[in-house]
Formats: structure tokens, C-alpha cells, sequence
């Protein structure tokens, strides 16, 4: 009998075990990896680079590799002790085999006189594998290459030894199965935000990506020694700080560990990005609670002893928050992920150790920084004093409102229906298209508001100026249901807001302007799809008396063909320079008749691009506005710049 045959029958009764174990992965994937669209086929990656971060958090590995191959599998490599290969006492298998065949083995095979400690994750190479059409391991370990092979989780190559090396280190390659995943093609840019957001959680680990797809392979490393530091360096490119260096703290307790790095910019926005075993917690939990009300106390504390704050004018959380770009990560060995979507930390005390670094540490960084904290504390009391205007101004513009008809801004011509669900708001550009729209509407739902020039720049602009504001408050009034914190949705006098504005490079910038305002203050508008761009015509068509538009160039020629055919007579396309060249008929006609109009909604990836767009080019730094135009030259004709 040969070797490999008694091996199979010697694992015959539990490798049928094994099987049903990973079966279940193969019935439920959508249990095991989230989902099976593209998000679970790139999971696939995370969790074997998982096992990887393991092996360099336990300080045995620092660099590794991620590849795309041409057909979309994957290979990933690293440095560490390797997987162990030897056979283990309880199950009589080699600790390899199990690791890809056991589920949720990761962890649990050390019984065997290993010890695996410290491994946060790593459990899921065994679902990759049933979800892989096939699957092929080499480990470097003991001075012999040791490979083993798998289809769709069973065996096809039992461990075996294929080489000697002097080195160690794993190197896996999966294909994803196609009948497991709507689609089964990588996107590099993905895989590739993700791991660098990997090698800034785990400091001077290297991690190189590669796509080797194409005709011209790209390779980036990602290496960081400063680690959060140097996420909030980068989270903060296209921004101007006020203050020099990145704020780090750290410290531990047992087997859980907290760091801590921190910037403030001139701007108005709060960003900060939590972290739990390098698992991103969108919804924050104990970790960011902690951050949050320690940074409060200690701006407090500073302000009051050094007699910058005096008496009641203490600061408030959000205050204290205005401009922060701070980043948050947290490790555990018993992570609890709460909430509908498990994005949310709830180990409580882990709280009590954020709180506590935070606390002695940022007290003792403001002592030997004083002129940095001055310059933090300033900008929150600034930001506690526009609140306060804020909050007087939001007071006004709800006394405005409140006085029915008459409280409407005169920019506005409002429709005799009241019923939100079917009014309609159309924002017009310019004089002659509003006189257009005004006579061409059907004013019994259609209301229409005008504006003029250019809109206040809401990048370098607080709550308070918004309100105040000439050119938005009679938009704020006219929509009704106020803006920021207590904006109301129920409040909102239209259900359709339709930016009609021109097809030219004014047009696209009072669209991004607006976009811009819906996404910061009035999000919900956006997010129940309430926002649409009409799309007006781009060309006239003429043929005796006959007159048809066309809204693309696509359009214009298939029209022109069909009524070319119908005679020999010529037809005269001339194109449409703007909204306010067209009669009140034609508008109605073309942009405005819900029976043959066309209405674009808008997304919150549309407005979330606009406001990148208005980041990068209305911020006060040029060297990124430049680069963005550079590199969007072909889009960039849109923008008025
Ligand atoms: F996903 C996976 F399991 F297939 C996988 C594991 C994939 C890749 C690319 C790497 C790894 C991996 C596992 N890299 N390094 C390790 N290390 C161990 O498994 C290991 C090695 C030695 C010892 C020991 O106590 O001697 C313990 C462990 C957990």
C-alpha cells in the first residue's frame, strides 16, 4: 500500500465530517462572507490577509504581498513563521490540512503544543477555501517547501513536500468560484484603499499590491513607519492645519491596546475614523465614546486653569470637534460588534482605557504645547460662539417661516397645491429662464425659485453665514424644513426639487454648488431621493414648420435622419445656448411637462463627488487643485474653474 493511499483511508470517516462543515459555507455563503456581490469576493482577500496581520502583530512577520493575477485569482504571500505543518496530536492531521478545512479552525489548532495567542482574526482561510473553485497553499518552514491543493474545500493534494528554501513565510492562491459570486472580478483600487488602510493600522508593515492583469503590471507598497500618525497626515493632504504636528497617544492595559492620532484643520467638518482589531466601526461605540468625552474635559480643563475659558463659557463636545481629523484603533482579544450592521464597538471598558490615555496624555501634550493648545482652544470657541449665532439666526429664519404666504421669499413663485408629496420645486438660474419657467410651469404644483450669480462658497462657510445668507435663505425658506442639526425631512414644503440649470460650465457650477449645500445640510433630501437635475435639450431641429429637439448628439442625428426621409427637404439644427433662449412653451415642452420630461435623481455618490470636487477646488490649497485637474482633464471641461 502506498503512503498516500493509507494516509486518505486512515481520514476517510472524518474528512466526510470536514466536508459537511464546509458544504455549509458553500449553502449559506451570504453567513459567512456578508454577501456573495462584489463586497464578499473582495472579503475573500481581507480574510486571508488577515491571517498574515496575525502572524506580524505576533512580531514574526513584515512584509507582505497581494496579487492580482490575469483570471482574477488571487495570491498572498508573507514573511512569518509559516503555517505549522506537522501533525497534530488530536486529530492526527497535519495543522495545514485543518487550518483549511476546519471551520472556524483559526485559533484552535495551537492545541497541539503551539501556541496561538494574540491572532485577533484569522479564521477564515477555511471559508475562502470552500468558496475558492480551487485553492493552493505553499508553506516555507523547517528548510522544505510544503504544498497542498484543494477544489471548491475538498482535497486534491494531500501535504506534501515540493522543494527545500531557506526561507519561511506562506503563499496562498484562491480563484473565487463563479457559481458563488454574482461576478467574480477584482477591483484593484479597492484591494488596494483597503490594504493601505491596513499597513496605517499596523506601523512599518509592508504590504505591496499588485495588479498583474494587464498588459503593463502596476505595483504600490504601502509601507508606514509613523502608522496613524501618518493616516492623519494623509486624511488631511488637501486640507490647511492649524497647528504642526499629528497629536499621538497610546497605552495598554492587559491584552487590549488603544492608539490615538490627531489634527486639527481651518475647516468645519469632524472626521474621525474608529478602528477595532483593524475592522473599520463606522457607527463608532466604546472606543470613540471614550475619545470623545476625554478630549471635551481636557480642552475644558486647559481652557479653565490657564484662564483662557472663563467662567460659563464652557466648550461643547462638538465644539471641541470643529476641524478634528483624528483616527482611532483599538486592539482586543474578546471584540463585541453590536448594532444592525455590527459596526459599532461595545466592550465598555475599553471606553475606560480611550478615556484614560486620552486624558493624561493630551493634558500632558497641551503642557508642553501651549501654543498648540491655544490655537485648538480658540478654534473651539469660535465654533461655540457661531453656534450660538447659529442658533439665534436658525431662531429668525424659523420666525420667518412661520408667517405663512407672506414669509416666502420674494425669488419665489409658489404653486396653490400644499401637499408636499406632489409639489414640486424647480431651482432656475438666471433671469430670462425663470421668467421662462414662471409663465411655462403648471402653477398648481410646479413652484419655481430664482437665483442669481454665484452662491456662497459653503466650504469656508459656518452655519450661521449660511443662514444669513442672501443668495441660500430664501432657498432655506422657500424648502421649509431649516437645515443642519434640525433639519426635518416632515417640514419640507416640496418633494421634488428640480435644479434646472444650463448645460454649460455655469450650469455645472451653481449644480455642484447646490449638490454641495444638499449633501452637508440637508443630506436626507438626498438620501430619500428627492433631489433630481432636469436635463433640458441640447439642439432644435427645423424642417419647414415642423420643429423637434434633441436632448445628445446621438439623438440630434437619428432625428435629423427621420425627418430628413420623410422629404427632400433640408432640415436646420441649431443648437440651444441656454434655458433662458427658450419660450415659456418650448420649456414647458422639453423640461418641464412631467408627461415628456426628463429628471436625472441624484444620488448621494453624485453629491458625495461634488463635494469632493468643491473640496479640492475651492480650498485654499493649490497644489491639490491642480493635481485634481490634471488628472481629470477629460471631466474637468464641466467645471468652472
Ligand atoms: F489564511 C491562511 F491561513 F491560509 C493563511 C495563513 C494565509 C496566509 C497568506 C498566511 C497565513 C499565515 C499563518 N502566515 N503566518 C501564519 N502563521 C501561523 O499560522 C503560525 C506559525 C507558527 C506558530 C507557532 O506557534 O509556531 C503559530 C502560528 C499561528
Amino acid at each position: 500500500m502506498s503512503e498516500e493511499t493509507k494516509v486518505t483511508q486512515e481520514y476517510g470517516a472524518e474528512q466526510i465530517q470536514v466536508l459537511e462543515g464546509l458544504e455549509a459555507v458553500r449553502k449559506r455563503p451570504g453567513m459567512y462572507i456578508g454577501s456573495t456581490s462584489s463586497s464578499g469576493l473582495h472579503h475573500l482577500v481581507y480574510e486571508i490577509v488577515d491571517n498574515s496581520i496575525d502572524e506580524a502583530l505576533a512580531g514574526y512577520c513584515k512584509h507582505i504581498t497581494v496579487t492580482i493575477n490575469p483570471g482574477n485569482s488571487i495570491t498572498v504571500t508573507d514573511d512569518g513563521r509559516g503555517i505549522p505543518v506537522d501533525i497534530q496530536a488530536q486529530t492526527g492531521k497535519p495543522a495545514l490540512e485543518v487550518v483549511f478545512t476546519v471551520l472556524h479552525a483559526g485559533g484552535k489548532f495551537g492545541g497541539g503544543g503551539y501556541k496561538v495567542s494574540g491572532g485577533l482574526h484569522g479564521v477564515g482561510a477555511s471559508v475562502v477555501n470552500a468558496l475558492s473553485q480551487w485553492l493552493q497553499v505553499r508553506v516555507h518552514k523547517n528548510g522544505h517547501i510544503h504544498e497542498m491543493k484543494f477544489a471548491r474545500g475538498n482535497i486534491t493534494q494531500q501535504m506534501k513536500i515540493v522543494g527545500t528554501t531557506d526561507k519561511t513565510g506562506t503563499e496562498v492562491t484562491f480563484q473565487p468560484d463563479p457559481e458563488m459570486f454574482d461576478d467574480v472580478i477584482y477591483d484593484y483600487t479597492v484591494l488596494r484603499d483597503r490594504m493601505r488602510e491596513e499597513a496605517f493600522l499596523n506601523a512599518g508593515l509592508s504590504i505591496a499590491i499588485t495588479d498583474d492583469r494587464e498588459d503593463s503590471p502596476v505595483t504600490e507598497t504601502m509601507c508606514y513607519e509613523g502608522g496613524i500618525r501618518e493616516f492623519v497626515t494623509w486624511t488631511n493632504r488637501h486640507k490647511t492645519n492649524i497647528h504642526e504636528d499629528v497629536i499621538y497617544m497610546n497605552g495598554s492595559k492587559g491584552d487590549a491596546s488603544a492608539e490615538i492620532a490627531l489634527q486639527y484643520n481651518d475647516g468645519f467638518n469632524e472626521s474621525i475614523q474608529s478602528f477595532a482589531n483593524d475592522v473599520r466601526t463606522p457607527e463608532g461605540g466604546m472606543h470613540e465614546t471614550g475619545f470623545k468625552t476625554a478630549l471635551t474635559r481636557v480642552l475644558n480643563a486647559y481652557g479653565m486653569k490657564n484662564g483662557i475659558i472663563k467662567g460659563d463659557d464652557k466648550v461643547s463636545g462638538e465644539d471641541c470637534r470643529e476641524g478634528i481629523t483624528a483616527i482611532i484603533s483599538v486592539k482586543l482579544t474578546d471584540a463585541q460588534f453590536e448594532g444592525q450592521t455590527k459596526a459599532k464597538l461595545g466592550n465598555a471598558y475599553i471606553r475606560t482605557l480611550v478615556e484614560q490615555v486620552v486624558g493624561d496624555q493630551l493634558t500632558t501634550y497641551f503642557e508642553e504645547h501651549p501654543a498648540t493648545a491655544k490655537v485648538i482652544l480658540e478654534k473651539a470657541m469660535l465654533a461655540n460662539r457661531a453656534r450660538e449665532a447659529a442658533r439665534k439666526a436658525r431662531e429668525n429664519a424659523r420666525r420667518k417661516t412661520g408667517l405663512e404666504s407672506g414669509g416666502m421669499p420674494d425669488k419665489l413663485q409658489d404653486c396653490n397645491e400644499k401637499d408636499p408629496a406632489l409639489c414640486e420645486l424647480y431651482i432656475v438660474e438666471g433671469d430670462s429662464a425663470a421668467g421662462s419657467a414662471i409663465q411655462g410651469r403648471d402653477s398648481r404644483f410646479q413652484a419655481i425659485l430664482a437665483m442669481w450669480g454665484k452662491m456662497l462658497n459653503v466650504e469656508k462657510a459656518r452655519a450661521d453665514k449660511i443662514y444669513g445668507n442672501d443668495k441660500l435663505s430664501p432657498l432655506i425658506v422657500a424648502l421649509g424644513g431649516g437645515i443642519g442639526e434640525d433639519f426635518d425631512i416632515e417640514k419640507l414644503r416640496y418633494h421634488k426639487i428640480v435644479i434646472m440649470s444650463d448645460a454649460d460650465v455655469d450650469g455645472a457650477h451653481i449644480r455642484t454648488l447646490l449638490l454641495t449645500f444638499f449633501f452637508r445640510y440637508m443630506r436626507p433630501l438626498i438620501e430619500n431621493g428627492y433631489v433630481y437635475s432636469a436635463v433640458p435639450p441640447l439642439y432644435k431641429l427645423k424642417k419647414g414648420k415642423t420643429e423637434r429637439v434633441a436632448y445628445s448628439d446621438e439623438q440630434r442625428d437619428q432625428v435629423s435622419a427621420e425627418m430628413r426621409g420623410e422629404s427632400n427637404m433640408k432640415v436646420e439644427i441649431s443648437r440651444f445656448k441656454g434655458l433662458g433662449e427658450m419660450d415659456p412653451e418650448e420649456l414647458w415642452s422639453t423640461t418641464m411637462d412631467p408627461e415628456t420630461r426628463t429628471l436625472r435623481r441624484i444620488t448621494l455618490e453624485d453629491a458625495r463627488r461634488a463635494d469632493e470636487i468643491f473640496t479640492v477646488l475651492m480650498g485654499e490649497q493649490v497644489e491639490p487643485r491642480k493635481e485634481w485637474i490634471e488628472r481629470n482633464a477629460r471631466y474637468a471641461v464641466n467645471i468652472d474653474i
